[in-house]
């Protein structure tokens, strides 16, 4: 007999919710967090500047009306430190840290088929077993460190964002490079510029970017939309992106110029990116259509940004925007005319290597005392391979998924009995408010394994053939769309190697509930119990 009913990897926002939810329905559980703390991505990336690009109010739980009715968010957008405590505030509520083994990271995980049980491995030495294995190890978890020649020699202190200092980085009166322009590096660069002496931003590929409009949410409105905080939940279930957007429901190609013009300048002033993408039809599926909005975008760069040349190099070509995750700031482009910020274009020479004092690239030498990698990810396979995790017939993940991540509506692999990924491939996880997929995920994953438990199975696995069908369906429904003609972590292409594959599901959170629920209903269609 296991030890356990069922083992969490990872104490972040899904990690978390997964404990409460197994236990509420009388299993056993335990998690284990490599770090010292929870929170999983807001615990790691405590990088100066970071922020959430989702609004407060949809960034946080649902399951519980009393917890949403008495924490109160400060601003529209929440920063890191107070997302930090928030998720410490839930852990204390629900009584979760018990159940949490912290600064103990899973190493493997080996599916015994005689025992129908996961022997799972941790690096204190450790051990246990249990009947089934989450890992709720996050999309965005396994960094990104670039392999430049010469890094090892460098003198100053260098970093990841994703893994800073918990005492903080000073760099008053520093010489900082940083490396990466995407979300994270956008909203660090301003942080590191209000004190650096300068700052060189090493620019590869140049993003898109829309105001957040960052402000405090005031005491009055909080009230009046706690009002119908639960309407609100209900529709933003159903909704396409996890977020209630309100469209025009046109496409911007039918549309009067001068509409179009209005309706964006509205939206540019009034912040957000899913307000912004979500206004017109076929923005997201259309080039034509793409590009209408990013000429306005590239407008807006080049009114923002005082220096032709520096603005011509800032605005993005050669992929359509939302293709790489919209990225947010309210003062990234600004940040280009101070005097003590300079762009370096890394796509017309790059990078060639870290010396003791700086960086070379084919241009020239830019002496350093600091340097900050903002690179990014290896997504969504990164941190499920930094584990040995072994299923049937001993067969790795890593060999599994060697085309590319696949899994049957996101949650489960065939191969991979009693194993249910959170955020998974398949599952709309990152094109959606991720911390409402997650509660989704979580609650039909507690309510398969009670659903197993009360009819006496062992075991859960889905079929090759429902997992392929999910896949291409997937797969079919991304490529009507503009969202896989980029080179970024949501294809794979930003890690050597990687197999090129769009593992997300684009189809809607609305839709994609709908299915995993009549799934579920017609018991487990698509899976085989008890081998
Ligand atoms: O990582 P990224 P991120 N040499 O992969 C560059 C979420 N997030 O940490 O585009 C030089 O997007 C790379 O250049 P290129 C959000 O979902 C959310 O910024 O590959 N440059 C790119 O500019 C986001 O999408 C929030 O040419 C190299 C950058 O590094 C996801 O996390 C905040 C390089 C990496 O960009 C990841 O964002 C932060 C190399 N060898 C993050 N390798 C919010 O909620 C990579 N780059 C607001």
């Amino acid at each position: 007999m296991a030890d356990l009913d069922v083992v969490v990897v990872g104490a972040g926002f899904a990690g978390l919710y997964a404990v409460h939810a197994f236990r509420s329905a009388g299993l056993t559980v335990r998690a284990f967090e490599a770090g010292d703390g929870i929170g999983g991505t807001w615990f790691w990336n405590s990088y100066p500047g970071a922020r959430c690009d989702v609004e407060s109010k949809d960034y946080s739980y649902s399951f519980s009306p009393e917890l949403e009715q008495e924490w109160s968010w400060s601003e529209r957008y929440p920063a890191q430190p107070e997302i930090l405590r928030y998720l410490n505030r839930v852990a204390d509520k629900f009584g979760l840290w018990p159940l949490i083994q912290l600064s103990t990271r899973v190493t493997g995980a080996a599916w015994d088929a005689a025992t129908s049980s996961w022997a799972v491995t941790t690096d204190d030495g450790g051990g246990v077993t249990a009947r089934y294995l989450v890992p709720t190890v996050g999309c965005l978890s396994a960094c990104n460190v670039p392999d430049l020649p010469g890094l090892a020699s460098f003198e100053g202190p260098w970093y990841h964002t994703s893994r800073w200092p918990k005492e903080g980085a000073d760099f008053t009166g520093k010489r900082v490079g940083l490396v990466g322009t995407g979300s994270t590096g956008i909203q660090v660069a301003p942080e590191i510029a209000a004190t650096a002496e300068h700052l060189y931003v090493f620019q590869r590929t140049a993003n898109f970017a829309v105001p957040n409009r960052n402000r405090p949410w005031l005491e009055e409105e909080e009230a009046a939309f706690k009002e119908h905080y639960r309407e609100y939940r209900a529709d933003a279930r159903q909704s396409f992106l996890g977020v209630p957007v309100t469209g025009t429901g046109r496409p911007v190609l039918e549309e009067p110029r001068e509409d179009v013009q209005r309706l964006f300048t509205q939206r540019w002033q009034a912040g957000g990116g899913m307000p912004f993408l979500g206004a017109y039809t076929d923005l997201l599926v259309s080039q034509e259509a793409n590009d209408v909005v990013a000429e306005f975008m590239r407008d807006r760069i080049r009114e923002i940004v005082d220096d032709p040349a520096v603005a011509g190099l800032l605005c993005p070509r050669g992929y359509p925007v939302g293709a790489k995750r919209l990225c947010q700031s309210d003062d990234y482009y600004a940040m280009f005319n101070r005097p003590n910020v300079s762009l370096v274009d890394i796509r017309s020479a790059p990078v060639e290597s870290v010396y003791p004092g700086g960086v070379k690239t084919a241009a020239g030498s830019y002496d350093l005392d600091a340097l900050v990698f903002a690179t990014g990810f290896d997504a969504l396979t990164g941190a499920l391979f930094a584990m040995d995790i072994r299923g049937a017939s001993g067969l790795p993940l890593r060999t599994a998924w060697q085309a590319g991540a696949q899994a049957y509506l996101g949650v489960a692999v065939a191969g991979f009995p009693n194993m249910f990924t959170i955020t998974g491939p398949g599952s709309p996880a990152v094109f959606s408010n991720v911390v409402l997929s997650i509660e989704q995920h979580v609650e039909w994953v507690r309510d398969a394994i009670v659903w197993l438990r009360d009819g006496g199975h062992a075991t859960m696995e889905p079929t090759v053939a429902a997992q392929r069908a999910w896949m291409e369906h997937v797969s079919q429904v991304a490529n009507a769309t503009l969202f896989p003609r980029a080179d970024s972590w949501y294809v794979g292409a930003n890690i050597p190697g990687k197999p090129r594959v769009f593992p997300w599901y684009v189809g809607g959170c609305g839709p994609y509930r709908a299915k995993c629920d009549e799934v579920a209903a017609a018991g487990y269609q698509g899976f085989t119990l008890d081998g």
